[in-house]
């Protein structure tokens, strides 16, 4: 980019999840990023959720990892590209020469662009000669892939995102969509507000934020969806709901799917026991689903991410297949896809037992095709390891170099602290990252800086199966590079031919021809429904406008382009036969079961505001509010049993690992099970990182890990103080027993806990903050008996940092102090209320917030409830502003509404 091109707006897509919306970024001269929504952007048009609102708080250059560094004696240093690079050459041929190419292994990303990714896989794949090549869409998409893998014969969501709209009933399995998915969730809540006979019907073991716009939640024990959806299978069957003629022409396997439900799951009544659900609540669902021709079954992590996670996505597409409810708009099941390019992996085949271009690496033909396309000098005859494997492969010393790439697996995989005993054994360990600290750059050898959204060009694909550009519209930062860059250049110095791209749009180019090679029914081809040949042979001017595009994109014989919105309209699956399975999936129960010792089941997930490890959206003080940290859900009366009390810590620990969150009550969950998120990592908390707790047991067909479901045992954390921080210098806090950092506007938040006792609050404070000099603008208040202190930092009248500790919970609201971190000098009014404690002024406190985009609390908006009588979200909305922008909030807003004026009716 040059300096030219700023303030004009650049038309790109968000980097965070699955829906793939369009975002139009406009640099500002003062390197600030305006950032809107794109109205002419299919999925979205012109909306963004809050984190795709708050990209411009993330685009800043603190914290990046600018330049490659290689480890010595003395910690990083830094080193020219070209040494780098050469290191790792180096060391990945001796390692092939003295143990053979599967010795080394790369692991990657549903974040890598597919240029990144299609390069990646063909160095390994055809160049190394190892399927060693894995990525976290193990931990995320391969069962729903297996699923449709049995079922269709390729891996091909048959939806688009139109059909949740046209749908009369939309059924969401282990989806969170308010918050995981928002701007999906706002494209059925205005179908539904259209239409309020459409059905929301949501199937999930917590009442979630998407709960709140569904006209029936089953709140099933965590596990237990291939029984229920057995059960409908078999009550579709015995009631008739079927579509005879459908089932003869284009399905196999039915009675064997149908016989297999019917021993376990005939009887809805035993169905709703197993499942735990209320009985008549089952039925009507198991009616409402027999009377909709229309019905969308949307699934994703809590079918995904289970010990039988494949079976589930069989069960659903069986329901489906048997009515043929599938091919036709407004309905079909549909796996909402969670990365922005968990979809463009699995088209270049970045999986350890996958291909390229949807070929399968088990078939000669497929081999020889991808081979001779690429004329390379061999080809993986073999499936690699698969994420969990792969790390204890390292372990274990057979695999003895690994390059991990845009994921950071010493927090997001299972067993986390396996994955750290794995590294620290690891020859040799390549991280390309964008930020310089995380919990996984800690065990690299040699750093890569990459560059990051905004800064980098390429495609992805979204949930609908539609291409999109990410653009860049900032300047390449430091010394880093596009990961498709790094990736050639490596493969160049490893004396590979076939990395020599003048640009990414030939990478693309590449990519787009090999899913149209020999792609067809004549001898010697091998026929895919993947296929963007019309895409191929794009000029680098024509890639660059190339607007947003479903698959498959076909060039015809005569020319034309042929762009395939949904799939199997003509009862055609990509079997062999041209017939879709079903598949016999038999129940059973998550692998290991609760046992005295670990008496609850732990569920983990995300929270609407933060993506992932939170390298990104930590940077948001925007972002960082909404949940400040990480928690441990339960109900109270689990809470009661196992002594801990909401607000207060919890140790929560299971045979794996151990971990602190603050316990919380948050009325979704039922007994029996805890729920915590998955964002917290060794750079935001001493110890929050879900991770190292989760057991490490896989579906034995996809290898993907149960996160949903391992057993806990929660109790007290013992403290005598609690305690926070805000300062404007950031602090190191490893003395003090747990700490989480949270991003503040101006400022960084510390929520603290200590075991220890404090002899000297003051002295204690001052080494803590920094703060040295009698001189140092103090202001201090200490009730020693009650163990109460607190204290301001001023500089030039302006709060520079402050502290409270007190040995109970309670204390002061921190929306109201960081509200005095934005003043330029604190009032008389706002020192006497630094020193008891609370604002003076009413309304000086918003509460924690809700609505990030307006920055409005909790507080704010029941007290407008309240004063002003209001009864409705838009009612709100336009009192408060909360909820007028992105609509995340949405959900929430509606429960302050029942709850605040249940409280005002008694
Ligand atoms: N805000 C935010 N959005 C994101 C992401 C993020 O980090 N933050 N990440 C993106 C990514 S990569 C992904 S994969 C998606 C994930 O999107 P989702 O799958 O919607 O999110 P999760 O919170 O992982 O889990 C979904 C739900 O599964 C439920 N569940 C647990 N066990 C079971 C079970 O046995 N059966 C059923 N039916 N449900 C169960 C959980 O209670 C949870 O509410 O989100 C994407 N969007
Ligand atoms: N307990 C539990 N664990 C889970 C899950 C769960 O539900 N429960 N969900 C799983 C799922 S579905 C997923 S998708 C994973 C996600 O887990 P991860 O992939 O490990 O999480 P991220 O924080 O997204 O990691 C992305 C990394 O890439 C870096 N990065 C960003 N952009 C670029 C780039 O352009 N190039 C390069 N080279 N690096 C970049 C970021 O700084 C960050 O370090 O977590 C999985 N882990
Ligand atoms: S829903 Fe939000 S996070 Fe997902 S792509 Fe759209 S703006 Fe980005
Ligand atoms: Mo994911």
């Amino acid at each position: 980019m040059n300096l030219s091109q700023a303030h004009l707006s650049v038309r790109t897509t968000c980097p965070y999840c699955g829906v793939g919306c369009g975002v139009k970024a406009t640099p500002k001269g003062d390197g600030t990023v305006e950032i809107a929504g794109d109205a002419g952007h299919a999925a979205n048009s012109g909306k963004l959720c809050v984190k795709g609102s708050a990209l411009g708080e993330t685009v800043g250059l603190d914290g990046r990892l600018l330049y490659p560094q290689l480890r010595g004696a003395d910690g990083l240093r830094r080193v020219s590209w070209d040494a780098a690079l050469d290191q790792v050459a180096g060391d990945w041929q001796a390692i092939i020469a003295e143990h053979g190419p599967d010795a080394v292994a790369l692991y990657v990303s549903g974040q890598l662009l597919t240029e990144d990714y299609y390069i990646a896989n063909k160095l390994m794949k055809g160049y190394v000669g190892s399927a060693n090549i894995d990525t976290n869409s193990r931990l995320c998409m391969s069962s729903a892939v297996a699923g449709h893998k049995r079922a269709f014969g390729e891996d091909l969501v048959p939806v688009c995102y139109e059909d949740l709209e046209l749908a009369d009933m939309v059924v969401l399995v282990g989806s969170n969509t308010a918050w995981c998915h928002p701007i999906l969730f706002q494209r059925i809540a205005r179908a539904k507000e259209a239409r309020p006979e459409m059905k929301l019907v949501v199937i999930d073991p917590r009442r979630t934020a998407t709960c709140e716009l569904a006209d029936l939640h089953l709140p099933v024990k965590p596990g237990t969806d291939v029984w229920l959806f057995n059960g409908l299978l078999s009550y579709l069957a015995r009631i008739g709901a079927v579509a005879p003629d459908f089932i003869a022409a284009h399905t196999r396997g039915l009675e064997s799917a149908l016989a297999t439900a019917n021993v376990e799951c005939a009887d809805p009544l035993e169905v709703a026991k197993i499942c735990r659900v209320d009985p008549a609540a089952l039925m009507e669902f198991y009616e409402a689903f027999a009377a909709t021709a229309k019905v969308i079954t949307a699934f994703s992590q809590g079918v995904n991410q289970s010990s039988a996670g494949t079976d589930k996505a069989n069960s659903i597409i069986n329901c489906h297949l048997i009515g043929g409810r599938i091919g036709q708009p407004g309905m079909g099941p549909f796996s909402i896809t969670g990365q922005p390019n968990a979809m463009g992996g699995r088209e270049v085949g970045g999986l350890a037992n996958m291909l390229a271009a949807h070929m399968d690496l088990e078939q000669p033909a497929h081999r020889e095709l991808v081979q001779t396309f690429w004329d390379s000098p061999r080809i993986a005859d073999h499936g690699g390891h698969k994420a969990v494997d792969l790390f204890k492969a390292i372990e274990a010393g057979t695999v003895k170099a690994v390059w991990i790439i845009a994921t950071n697996p010493v927090v997001s995989m299972p067993d986390a602290d396996q994955i750290k005993r794995a590294l620290a054994k690891c020859q040799l360990v390549v991280v390309s990252d964008i930020v310089q600290n995380t919990d996984t750059n800690d065990f690299a050898h040699v750093l890569l800086p990459a560059l990051g959204w905004g800064e980098k060009d390429g495609t992805v694909t979204n949930s609908e199966r539609r291409i999109s550009r990410q653009r860049a519209f900032l300047p390449a930062p430091g010394e880093a590079r596009a990961d498709w860059q790094i990736l050639c250049q490596f493969a160049q110095r490893m004396g590979y031919e076939g990395f020599d791209f003048d640009g990414v749009h030939a990478v693309f180019d590449e990519h787009a021809r090999l899913s149209a090679h020999q792609n067809g029914n004549a001898p010697g081809e091998v026929a895919r429904v993947f296929n963007i040949g019309a895409l191929a042979a794009l000029s680098r001017n024509e890639y660059d406008a190339l607007e947003p595009v479903q698959w498959p994109a076909v060039r015809l014989a005569d020319g034309r382009v042929e762009v395939s919105q949904r799939l199997f309209g003509d009862g055609r699956f990509a079997h062999a036969d041209g017939k879709a399975r079903f598949i016999a999936t038999t129940p059973r129960a998550p692998v290991n079961a609760v046992c005295e010792d670990f008496p609850l089941a732990l569920n983990t997930g995300r929270v609407r505001d933060q993506w992932h490890t939170m390298t990104r959206t930590g940077k948001s003080a925007k972002l960082a509010d909404h949940v400040a940290e990480s928690f441990v859900d339960m109900h109270p009366q689990d809470a009661l049993l196992h002594g801990v009390r909401e607000g207060e810590l919890a140790r929560v620990s299971t045979k794996w690992g151990a971990m602190v969150a603050r316990v919380q009550h948050g009325g979704g969950i039922a007994r029996g099970s805890v729920f915590i998120p998955i964002h917290w990592s060794g750079q935001s908390a001493s110890d929050a990182r879900v991770g190292a707790l989760v057991n490490p047991v896989v579906d034995p067909v996809s290898g993907e890990p149960e996160f949903k479901h391992t057993p806990v045992r929660v109790e007290q954390f013992r403290v005598s103080w609690h305690g926070f921080i805000l300062s404007r210098q950031e602090l190191g806090l490893d003395a003090v027993a747990h700490w989480t950092r949270i991003q503040g506007r101006d400022f960084a938040r510390y929520e603290l806990a200590g075991r220890n006792t404090i002899g000297d609050f003051g002295l204690w404070a001052r080494e803590l903050l920094g703060v040295d000099g009698e001189d140092a603008d103090w202001l201090e208040y200490e009730d020693r008996s009650a163990g109460v202190y607190r204290a301001v930092h001023l500089s030039e009248d302006r709060i520079d940092q402050c502290v409270f500790v007190s040995p109970r919970q309670d204390m002061p609201s921190r929306a109201w102090l960081a509200s005095l971190f934005g003043k330029e000098r604190l009032s008389e009014i706002d020192r006497v209320g630094l020193l008891v404690g609370q604002p003076v002024e009413k309304g000086a406190d918003a509460g924690p917030t809700v609505c990030s985009c307006f920055g409005v609390g909790r507080n704010t908006i029941c007290e407008a409830i309240r004063s002003q009588d209001l009864s409705s979200v838009a009612q709100v909305t336009a009192c408060v502003k909360a909820g007028g922008n992105c609509g995340s909030c949405v959900p929430e807003i509606k429960k302050l509404l029942v709850e605040t004026l249940a409280e005002a009716a008694s």
